[in-house]
């Protein structure tokens, strides 16, 4: 089974958001899982709209802690309650504009993982690819969260690939996930995300990748439809 995970980032209303789950419900394939990632405002709603449908709800964010002084926080038995079944962690985003360091992205991980089915994501900047330590990156990304490899699904999501129109070459990605394997043992389910659209989704697929994580081309309903089409 394939993944075309939809990661809305901070766009679209809950109104918006209900809209597009029901017109993406007339459009699954059995083979797909089709996950989609609002906003924590719009995840009840886009629950309901998906109600008896292929679609899974996921929250692009979360708290490792259960309750407490945790101000602006949600956390995973509120999302639970709510019927959300995925949870995005360790996004580039959140890791550079919040500044998430690898200790708190463990804690998330370890708090989420018995609990949600949770999309990890690692991924190398420029900078770091620039001067040939991919492999050292990634690897220590993913060996941070080892002991949770039987739980999770992984999404590889090089930095200066997202929301740039700059594609990674499809080979050349999973040749990278490919030595990690080696490196590691063995590992879950990965995906590639990084401005994949519908004419480029399924070179990812065909390389060895399972499945799609896709920001800006998830955002209009037919495209995304398009993309899972491809798949
Ligand atoms: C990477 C991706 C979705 P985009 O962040 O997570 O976004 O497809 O816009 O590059």
């Amino acid at each position: 089974m394939n993944y075309a995970i939809a990661n809305f980032k901070m766009n679209k209303t809950s109104d918006e958001v209900e809209e597009y789950v029901c017109e993406l419900r007339q459009n699954l394939k059995n083979n797909v899982k089709t996950v989609i990632c609002p906003s924590f405002v719009s995840l009840e709603r886009a629950v309901k709209a998906s109600f008896g449908s292929l679609i899974d709800i996921g929250a692009q964010n979360l708290f490792f802690e259960e309750k407490g002084a945790f101000t602006g926080e949600i956390s995973i038995g509120m999302l639970e309650n709510i019927g959300v079944k995925y949870a995005i962690i360790g996004h580039s985003e959140r890791r550079q504009y919040f500044k998430e360091s690898d200790d708190l992205l463990l804690k998330k991980v370890k708090a989420a993982a018995n609990r949600l089915k949770v999309i990890y994501c690692f991924g190398e900047t420029e900078e770091e690819k620039d001067s040939g330590k991919s492999l050292e990156v990634t690897f220590n990304q993913l060996n941070l969260v080892k002991s949770f490899f039987e739980k999770i699904i992984l999404a590889y999501e090089p930095v200066w690939a997202i929301g740039t129109g700059k594609t990674a070459n499809a080979g050349e990605s999973f040749a990278l996930i490919k030595e990690l394997e080696s490196k590691l043992g063995s590992l879950p389910d990965c995906l590639y995300g990084g401005s994949v659209n519908h004419k480029n989704a399924k070179s990812f697929i065909d390389a060895g990748f399972k499945g799609v994580l896709v920001g800006s081309a998830s955002l209009d309903v037919k495209e995304f439809s398009k993309i899972i089409e491809e798949m």
